[in-house]
């Protein structure tokens, strides 16, 4: 058995845990990552596209978002389309001058395993058998597999950053947490598309069929997604039906087209919301989705991951640096406050854009919500400083 020592051991190789060692690595705190799967599928896993005006911000300031001014593609604003008429929502405007970059998740990832290797930072990918232990005492470890070989790393902290599915949440004894959760009654099918994205900002489109978003990875390739049943069967959606329900969805009375291309990617995700309180038990500490879900329609997920790890890195600078530790006894309690805020807003985007469950009266309700949106200000700039991101908090 090999053993080692590090300051922060650091569960899973996603956004949050990436960027985290890449934060730390900036304050001089050495980590160890990580990783059950390969490097390969991290940097292929498709998942977010939106990058709230903070987060880019923060990638930039921090030397990892040379490639995402190159390449991400700044967006002012998001139509919302209903009853066939799109209401364009102007994010400048409303927030005093703030976008979104649309950028994916997969590439951010990719910047951020480049940056980490040529500091010469350590990620173990391909682990096996990951456990934690000693979370209440001053020295808890991680223990795994890695090529065959039995490794146990003695720790200052440990971060879970294994996602919702990770093991570390699941380590904290039961009676330790709350667990608040709302499984939604839809799905979203989601495709790739080889096609330059027939808009210049993404749609919302709410219609009778169902939800459907339009969005984009690059101007050659689409990004969509249409409502469907959480267990859909993939098996019943060839390439064909999938462009006539998207047709249908996005139709609309002005001069406009959705086109069409070879699909590349198909995939079913369910939805819900998840909040698990505190996000900390002795010295593992959750961050990003290992501890909060949002239904995806907010775009908050991945930037809600980064806000949590930049109030978890600076507690731990404040911590090594001045031997502070108030900031790490506060870390939940300051991060379940943007945590709610954004679970609101995902939930409100949810609810106001998709169709289901038969309740008509809710239906009204709902064609209401857009319509007092697209036509009151101060309901357009509620929208707009929600999904452009509410300001970091003060750490
Ligand atoms: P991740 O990305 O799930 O990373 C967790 C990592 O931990 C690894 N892991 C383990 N490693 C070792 N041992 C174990 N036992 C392990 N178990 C798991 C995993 O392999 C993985 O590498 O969590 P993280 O870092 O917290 O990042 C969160 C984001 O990935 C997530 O919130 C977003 O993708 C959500 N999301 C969106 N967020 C946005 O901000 N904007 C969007 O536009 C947006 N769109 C989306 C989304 C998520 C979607 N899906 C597929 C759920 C659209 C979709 C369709
Ligand atoms: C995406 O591009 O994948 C995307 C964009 C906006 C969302 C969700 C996903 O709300």
């Amino acid at each position: 058995m090999k053993r080692s020592k590090t300051q922060v051991g650091i569960v899973g190789a996603g956004p949050a845990g990436l960027l985290l060692a890449h934060l730390l690595h900036l304050h001089g705190i050495e980590s160890v990552q990580v990783e059950n799967r390969s490097r390969n599928y991290c940097e292929r896993r498709i998942r977010a596209g939106v990058l709230e005006h903070g987060t880019a911000e923060l990638l930039a300031e921090t030397g990892v978002g040379e490639r995402m001014k190159r390449e991400g593609l700044i967006h002012h604003g998001i139509y919302l389309r209903f009853r066939r008429k799109s209401h364009h929502i102007n994010f400048p405007e409303l927030t005093g001058g703030k976008s979104i970059t649309v950028y994916g998740q997969h590439e951010v990832v990719k910047d951020l395993i480049a940056a980490r290797l040529a500091a010469g930072g350590r990620i173990l990918f391909g682990v096996e058998d990951v456990t934690v232990e000693g979370m209440k005492g001053k020295a808890p470890s991680l223990r795994f597999r890695h090529a065959g070989e039995e490794q146990v790393i003695s720790c200052d902290f440990i971060a879970g950053c294994d996602g919702f599915h990770g093991v570390c949440r699941p380590s904290i004894p039961a009676n330790e947490l709350r667990v608040y959760e709302e499984v939604y009654p839809f799905g979203w099918l989601g495709i790739l598309a080889r096609v330059a994205p027939s808009s210049d900002e993404l749609i919302y489109s709410r219609h009778e069929r169902g939800f459907a978003l339009l969005s984009m990875r690059s101007p050659q390739v689409s990004r969509l997604y249409l409502q469907c049943s959480p267990e859909e069967d993939l098996a019943r959606w060839p390439d064909g039906r999938i462009w006539q329900e998207l047709q249908e969805r996005f139709a609309t009375e002005e001069k406009w087209k959705l086109k069409e291309g070879p699909i590349t990617q198909k995939g079913v995700t369910a939805m819900r919301g998840f909040v698990v309180e505190p996000m900390q038990y002795g010295r593992l500490f959750l961050l990003g989705d290992a501890a909060h879900i949002v239904p995806p329609t907010g775009a908050k997920g991945l930037n809600l991951a980064v806000a949590d790890v930049r109030v978890f890195a600076r507690a731990l600078d404040a911590f090594y640096t001045h031997g502070k530790t108030e900031l790490l006894e506060r870390y939940s309690e300051i991060c379940l406050r943007r945590v709610w805020k954004a679970e609101r807003f995902s939930n409100w985007m949810t609810r106001t854009l998709h169709l289901g469950g038969g309740d008509e009266y809710a239906e009204r309700i709902h064609e209401a919500e857009l319509d007092y949106v697209t036509g009151s200000r101060a309901a357009m700039a509620a929208l707009a400083e929600n999904y452009v991101g509410l300001p970091f908090e003060e750490v």
